[in-house]
């Protein structure tokens, strides 16, 4: 188990990749009063990460739409639509990645999102790993705290070098 959990944080540590669930615990809905331009502003997505649309599968979907759509809430010719209630979507691409639901209203209500990947370059500094705290609950034992990349990145080095170690003690 233990190996397994080093396992996924090296991943996470050499992709970078970051999990954002949309809305956070609230998920994907117009009951939350969450503001979701305002989520995706406090993020930093890069290409690599998986964002998840969390919700009720009988209340709403998740369709990718193009700018001109994603301004006027136009739901006629969807890029894609997800619609099980917790799609994982794959930031392959940089730029933006407009999102809304396709039942009527629920667009205009505030249900769309701007996902918008900076390319690294551009940024003053490279991305940190930020531990998917609310995913994965195991690995928020490790980090303190999200703000405490540093350390935990020290810890994980550690770990690695053990893991690592074991292997080779053990053939
Ligand atoms: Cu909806």
């Amino acid at each position: 188990m233990v190996v397994v959990l080093v396992m996924v944080m090296v991943m996470f540590q050499l992709s970078h990749a970051t999990i954002y669930k949309v809305g956070d615990s609230v998920g994907w809905t117009i009951t939350g009063n969450v503001d979701y331009k305002q989520w995706a502003a406090t993020k930093n997505f890069q290409v690599g990460d998986i964002i998840i649309f969390e919700y009720d599968s009988r209340l709403h979907d998740v369709n990718r739409v193009n700018h001109a759509m994603y301004r006027a809430c136009n739901i006629s010719a969807p890029f894609a639509t997800f619609t099980t209630g917790n799609d994982l979507i794959n930031i392959t691409t940089r730029g933006h990645h407009y999102f809304l639901c396709g039942v009527p209203g629920h667009c205009q209500l505030g249900l769309k999102v701007d996902i918008n990947v900076i390319p690294t370059s551009e940024m003053s500094q490279p991305s940190s790993f930020k531990p998917p705290s609310s995913y994965i609950p195991a690995l928020s034992s490790l980090a303190p705290s999200p703000n405490n990349a540093d350390s935990f990145k020290g810890k994980l080095v550690d770990l690695t070098t053990l893991i690592i170690s074991y292997f080779v003690y053990s053939i």
